[in-house]
């Protein structure tokens, strides 16, 4: 569930970038980070141990304006994906509203997608979210691979029900900020819904 602030009344939301190791979340905030107008971002917080290597979570606060009459503001985190930091990932996904599901389309990783895929399914459950109730896009990034799986091929394996989807390469933007603003209307229309 969103947050208001006590004071302010802003709405806080929280979207989750979420896939397994190396698939490119980080490199998709940071070009969020790149792409925004200073005074509609802060500061970007992306712990490492080692290369590239997300360390407990990274962090980017958004703010979106005035929606439907009230400030609000997105707080875009992304998980480790490395296999030993489940627990770092179960706690970022702590008051979820939506989840980018970041999938590697390299033709080796897709064992690894998919067990990423079931972690977040077996994670979201603990706390007492079933993925099928969570907004998510799905990205299917790094596409510039040569080889990359065919996007049937990985539809077919990731996303069975049919959730929106987007090609990207995030190393150059491609299909980043698409995404971002796809899982920013979802999220405010499950909202007013609720
Ligand atoms: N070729 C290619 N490489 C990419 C793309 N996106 C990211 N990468 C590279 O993949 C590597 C891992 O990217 P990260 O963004 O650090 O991956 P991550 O998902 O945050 O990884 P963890 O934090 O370990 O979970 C880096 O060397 C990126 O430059 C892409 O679209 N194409
Ligand atoms: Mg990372």
């Amino acid at each position: 569930m969103p947050l208001t602030h006590p004071v302010s009344g802003d709405l806080g939301c929280k979207v989750v970038y979420y896939g397994p190791a190396a698939s490119g979340k980080t490199t998709n905030l940071k070009h969020v980070y790149g792409r925004l107008d200073p005074a509609a971002r802060g500061k970007l917080i992306t712990p490492t141990d080692g290369p590239e290597r997300t360390l407990f979570f990274d962090f980017l606060p958004v703010d979106m304006g005035v929606v439907h009459g009230v400030r609000t503001r997105f707080h875009l985190y992304t998980v480790p994906g490395q296999s030993p930091q489940r627990d770092s990932r179960r706690l970022v996904l702590r008051g979820v509203d939506g989840v980018v599901f970041v999938a590697d389309s390299h033709p080796q990783r897709m064992a690894a997608n998919r067990e990423s895929l079931s972690d977040l399914e077996a994670n979201l459950a603990e706390l007492d979210l079933s993925i099928a109730e969570v907004p998510m896009v799905i990205q299917y990034n790094k596409r510039d691979l040569e080889g990359a799986t065919p996007i049937d091929e990985l539809q077919a394996q990731l996303n069975p029900g049919e959730r929106k989807c987007f090609e990207a390469v995030a190393i150059d933007g491609t299909g980043v900020l698409e995404s971002l603003t796809a899982i920013s209307r979802h999220v405010i229309k499950a909202l007013n819904r609720a």
